[in-house]
């Protein structure tokens, strides 16, 4: 009869998204699924692949006959409610950061380190950042012909990374600058959102999002780094299986609503060319290559948003590293940066068995 599914989180802002990826799918391995949320959202209804289903409250009971549970809350309840799920006799993918540097829970991308999900001693499987999913197709490709030495990064996170908060916050900046001859004098942004009751003092981005760019994204650590940017260095090193991997990331947000982009410097132990590349890329299901600039064409998140694939361009030999490769990358963070990527480890846990 199938197994068994349950996505926590099914009420928020990835959990819409799992939902629409779900009823997308022509066809599904499960035999049941269940939405489990908060109390306070328990007793919605929603509609899964025509079936009108009601949102059950976290407690451990709701997992047993549980197969696979996805999990996309918050660190805090991922870290407390992962290993129940798991003790009840379910696999947990989750999509927190709770458990990703943990020696004992693989972290993956199925098109990169599938295989990493057949050992998983805790029961609990881990789904990367938004920010590193978005170049981990494209690297791992190019990684297993060329061998990765060395990354440096530069994103360009759009405001849903924050959520649902992130992206209402996004459009109301907007709106509070539409219109108004901004951006001419410092501070005449921040003046104009303060005047509409926007206070810069309590935003998720730290400073003014709209007509602005925001080079911090996560919370303060050692040496001035962002937790975002130690994110990228710690779980591309994981995921591509190079612990000594040398990165070094610079985490920037941009007035884009939904998808990731990253301008990537790749260095690697062997000699690449662009036409080499290129034919990687062609080759990798989940990429799809948008590069002609003479045409004008290349990635753009407004152009890519709502798609599956990692969209790169851009593609150069750097002029400077005859064994590096400079490219721009687009991938939507709450699909395969959040959603996807953690529904195609569930299915992919199902073909399994
Ligand atoms: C952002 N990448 O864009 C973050 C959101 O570790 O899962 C995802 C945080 C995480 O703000």
């Amino acid at each position: 009869n199938g197994p068994v599914l349950a996505l926590v989180g099914a009420t928020g802002a990835v959990g819409g998204v799992m939902i629409d990826i779900i009823n997308g799918r022509e066809s599904v391995p499960w035999g049941e699924i269940r939405l489990i949320a908060s109390p306070r959202s328990a007793g919605k209804k929603l509609t899964v692949r025509g079936a009108e289903l009601t949102v059950l409250a976290l407690a451990p009971e709701v997992f047993d006959g549980v197969d696979v549970a996805m999990f996309d809350v918050p660190d805090a309840v991922s870290a407390e409610w992962a290993p129940i799920a798991a003790a009840r006799g379910a696999i947990a993918v989750d999509n927190s950061g709770a458990f990703r540097m943990d020696p004992e829970v693989p972290l993956v991308v199925p098109e990169v380190n599938a295989d990493a999900i057949a050992v998983r001693p805790k029961g609990i499987i881990a789904n990367p950042n938004c920010t590193t999913l978005s170049m981990m197709a494209a690297l791992g490709a190019l990684h297993r012909e060329f061998g990765l030495r060395e990354l440096v990064v530069a994103s360009y996170q759009a405001a849903s990374g924050a959520g649902q908060e992130g992206i209402d916050r996004l459009h109301a900046e907007i709106e509070a600058v539409a219109g108004k001859q901004l951006g001419a004098r410092a501070g005449d942004v921040r003046e104009a959102l303060e005047a509409a009751g926007l206070s810069v003092e309590d935003t998720p981005f730290t400073a003014p999002l709209a007509m602005n760019v925001v080079p911090w994204a996560g919370s303060l650590r050692d040496g001035g780094w962002s937790s975002e940017e130690l994110k990228v260095r710690n779980e591309s090193r994981k995921i591509l299986g190079i612990p000594d991997l040398k990165v070094s990331a610079t985490c920037v947000r941009v007035p884009v609503v939904t998808t990731h982009s990253l301008a990537v410097h790749a260095v690697f132990g062997s000699e690449v060319t662009v036409e080499r590349a290129h034919e990687i890329f062609a080759a990798q299901p989940s990429i799809v290559l948008v590069d002609d600039p003479a045409k004008g064409s290349f990635p753009t998140p407004s152009d890519v948003v709502g798609g599956d694939p990692t969209y790169v361009g851009r593609v150069r030999q750097a002029l400077d590293f005859p064994t590096a490769l400079d490219f721009f990358v687009c991938g939507d963070n709450l699909r395969k940066g959040a959603a996807l990527n953690t529904y195609e480890i569930a299915e992919e846990l199902a073909v399994r068995g």
